[in-house]
């Protein structure tokens, strides 16, 4: 990988000048400039790096707002106090400035130096380079920038559809026969009930493939539908002329609702109308091979009910019910069965409010054994607090009201599969649900309790030697610290809308740069975008289909030193650990709950960037 690599310095008539005094230095700027260039970065050693090769110089590899802040940071020892931004084609310079002083960064032995180039705003197509033959890859300035990424990975929840053929028409070279029909599953002996024994046979097709593998879960369901629909009800109005090329673009849906509604009509399958109780997931005994879906023959399984899987559900209907609401012509009835589940699987989640997946004990006593993702939540509260939110705000039903109250103090947490809590607070914030006077007063407590946060995570910037909010703590890099960087992203905007203050997005943008590329790996974590990025995902489609390029629009796990997988890995620090190996899922895995942050935080700035001053 990148960052320890040293090279020589082909340029030694950069050091000789800018020994000169400031006066002088001035004047010959234009000329040092132009013969710099036409000595060092015509040379073909200045050709940018090709896509195997690592750049000395990270950026967001897509690019940049005319007006938004727009950062570089070279990991490679620099020989002179100077960069350059030139122009792709022409490699003349447009901009020249300085680097910062060394930065030692906290989450690996890298030391780097920031070039602020946030005064070029003409559009165009440019590299960051440095004398000694280092640059960047390239990147482009315009408005709409981010349209192509963002409708990508809102895209690739149409790859991970199940029981359909994917067609050419919107797969391309991706189409693929349909997999998993999963219209005759097996109720497991962990989740008999008076009128399903064990065996009995169900129906429970469709959904999306939950990441790398063929499973089904409703935990993991849970985080991301609410997030993605916590994007339509932010940007409602950008989401309805939004386009992204799936089947249906034409109906009277936005494509983003229909998308949704694959993965909803699923979920509403896996709940048992006889009480309300929600399986955990559907899913094979063990991992299929690394093949591609339409060939895997496994017996599938609804497993054990679950109080996190219930109550997750029950949010994301609940928030469905409200959303759909709106297009009764279109769907006649379906909000209305949406409430209905909702509120059975709150009553189900009541009267079971401890039921934990325990795998482990599960495969003590029953058969078959079953070694899929576990997803396997112990602690209830925020599942509580979220189903109470969605529910309270589509019913105004104040028996949802005291146990909403009772959590409204809790600590503002980062989402994720098991953290569901902030996504219910973002709905309160946001819709403003009329309260009595006590809970209003709390709700308020609340917001300002989540701009402190934001600002915590806003005021590390500066500090991080990649100049991103990703990497304040050493635990930012998990499994999946990808999402943790997109989902901090969308606090920030969260941020925005309840304060107007623009330092939120400028904090936000800085993570969208780390995933686009401004990291210690150098990779743009996005498949299919960018000039470097993962070529291996750790996903089954991806690995079997015998197409080079992977199926694209997948944010990857990202760098986690915890390198479950016992894969190889050229590093180990906290923010270097991350290889482009199909072996790697725990870093190099995708996953529905890592992609939906990303949907939220790209589309948020495609929507906003005028409002924003980024654009015109
Ligand atoms: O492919 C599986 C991936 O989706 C999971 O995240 C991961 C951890 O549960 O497990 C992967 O499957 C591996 C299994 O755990 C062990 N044998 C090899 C499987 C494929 O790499
Ligand atoms: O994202 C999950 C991560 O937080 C856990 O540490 C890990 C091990 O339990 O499992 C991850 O989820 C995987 C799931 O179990 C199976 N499908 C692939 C998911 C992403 O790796």
């Amino acid at each position: 990988m990148m960052a320890f690599l040293q090279s020589h310095d082909c340029c030694p008539f950069l050091h000789s000048f800018s020994s000169n005094n400031a006066a002088e230095k001035m004047n010959t700027n234009f000329l040092l400039t132009k013969i710099s260039f036409v000595v060092c970065f015509l040379l073909p050693a200045f050709i940018a790096p090709a896509q195997n090769t690592p750049a000395a110089i990270q950026v967001n590899q897509v690019g940049f707002y005319p007006n938004a802040p727009k950062v570089a940071v070279v990991t490679v020892k620099a020989t002179s106090p100077d960069f350059f931004v030139i122009g792709w084609q022409s490699k003349d310079t447009v901009l020249r400035g300085k680097l910062s002083e060394k930065i030692q960064s906290a989450n690996s032995s890298i030391i780097t130096r920031i070039a602020d180039f946030s005064s070029l705003k003409k559009t165009g197509t440019y590299q960051v380079a440095i004398p000694g033959s280092h640059s960047s890859y390239p990147f482009v300035i315009k408005e709409k920038v981010l349209a192509e990424v963002a409708i990508a990975v809102l895209k690739s929840y149409y790859f991970q559809r199940v029981s359909m053929p994917l067609d050419e028409e919107y797969a391309g070279k991706w189409k693929r026969p349909a997999g998993h029909p999963d219209t005759a599953v097996l109720i497991h002996p962990s989740a008999v009930s008076e009128k399903r024994p064990a065996g009995t046979v169900i129906s429970s097709p469709g959904g999306w493939y939950d990441a790398g593998d063929y499973n089904k879960y409703i935990v993991n369901s849970g985080i991301t539908m609410a997030t993605m629909f916590a994007a339509y009800e932010d940007y409602e109005v950008y989401y309805r002329q939004l386009k992204t090329g799936i089947p249906g673009s034409n109906n009277r849906l936005p494509d983003i609702l229909d998308e949704l509604l694959v993965n909803l009509r699923w979920m509403l399958t896996m709940q048992d109308p006889a009480d309300g109780g929600v399986y955990n997931k559907c899913t094979n005994a063990s991992f299929d091979g690394m093949v591609m879906p339409g060939v895997t023959t496994a017996p599938r399984y609804l497993v054990q009910k679950g109080t996190a899987a219930t109550l997750d559900f029950a949010a994301v209907t609940a928030q469905a019910a409200r959303i759909f609401s709106q297009f009764k012509s279109q769907l006649p009835g379906f909000s209305d069965s949406c409430l209905q589940a909702a509120t059975s699987a709150w009553r189900w989640a009541e009267a079971n409010p401890a039921m934990q997946y325990d795998q482990e004990a599960i495969n003590k006593k029953y058969q078959p054994q079953i070694s899929t993702g576990g997803y396997g939540d112990r602690n209830y509260d925020d599942e509580f607090f979220l189903a109470s939110c969605e529910l309270f705000v589509t019913t105004k039903d104040t028996r949802y009201l005291s146990l909403l109250k009772q959590q409204l103090n809790r600590p503002i947490r980062i989402p994720s599969w098991n953290q569901v809590a902030l996504p219910g607070l973002y709905t309160l914030l946001r819709l403003k649900p009329h309260m009595d006077a006590e809970t209003s007063a709390l709700l308020k407590d609340v917001q300002k309790r989540l701009l402190a946060f934001a600002d915590t995570l806003a005021n590390g910037v500066n500090g991080n030697a990649f100049r991103t909010v990703m990497g304040r703590s050493s635990s930012d890099f998990n499994w999946g610290s990808n999402s943790n960087a997109a989902n901090q992203g969308v606090l920030l905007i969260n941020a925005f809308l309840l304060s107007n203050n623009k330092k939120y997005m400028d904090a936000a943008l800085s993570n969208i740069d780390y995933i686009l590329g401004r990291n210690a790996t150098g990779y743009c974590f996005v498949t299919g975008i960018g000039t470097r990025s993962p070529m291996n995902p750790h996903h089954r489609p991806s690995v079997a289909d015998s197409i080079t390029e992977p199926v694209p629009g997948f944010v990857v796990g990202g760098p986690n030193p915890g390198q479950q997988d016992k894969c190889t890995y050229a590093f180990k620090e906290p923010e270097t650990s991350y290889t482009d190996v199909a072996c790697s899922y725990a870093s190099n895995e995708i996953a529905i709950n890592w992609n939906a942050p990303l949907v939220y935080l790209l589309n948020a700035f495609e929507a906003l960037q005028s409002k924003v001053g980024y654009s015109k």
